[in-house]
């Protein structure tokens, strides 16, 4: 497996060194708007820890995780009108993983009408706008 850099790209979206469209934040999770989104929506919720996939992630963070997913797929339910939302998280470079710090993928829609996996940029303000009308949804 992967070993952990300190320096990808969502290690230095958590120390702020990289802006993002923030969704959700807490203690142990951050969650913020995918900028090549397979669907309107999509969201990824990352665990505050140093840890490539899922076999890495300390038990409390997993929890905090998912708790943090619960509450963001009620919010894009409302938000984007969708009651379907694909949760899919890749494990290791074989599964198509390419951002090794853990993940898991929100994404408002149905399997088989998903965008392809991290192919076309979104739009920058049409992505400020959907993190604030989850962030609102969510206060
Ligand atoms: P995966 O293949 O599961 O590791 O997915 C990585 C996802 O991360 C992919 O959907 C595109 C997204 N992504 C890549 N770079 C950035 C970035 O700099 N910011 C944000 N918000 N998303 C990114």
């Amino acid at each position: 497996m992967q070993q952990y850099d300190r320096n990808n790209i969502f290690a230095r979206i958590i120390r702020g060194e990289i802006p993002c469209h923030k969704v959700y934040e807490d203690a142990q999770t951050l969650a913020f708007m995918d900028v090549m989104p397979q669907a309107r929506g999509h969201v990824l919720v990352i665990p505050k820890c140093e840890a490539v996939e899922l076999t890495d992630v300390p038990q409390d963070y997993l929890i905090a995780v998912f708790s943090a997913a619960k509450k963001i797929i009620g919010a894009q339910r409302k938000v984007l009108h969708r009651d379907g939302i694909v949760q899919l998280q890749l494990s290791g470079e074989q599964a198509g993983q390419s951002v090794f710090h853990y993940h898991i993928h929100l994404i408002p829609g149905h399997i088989h009408e998903l965008g392809k996996h991290e192919s076309v940029a979104a739009d920058q303000a049409q992505l400020a706008q959907l993190a604030a009308q989850l962030r609102a949804e969510l206060a």
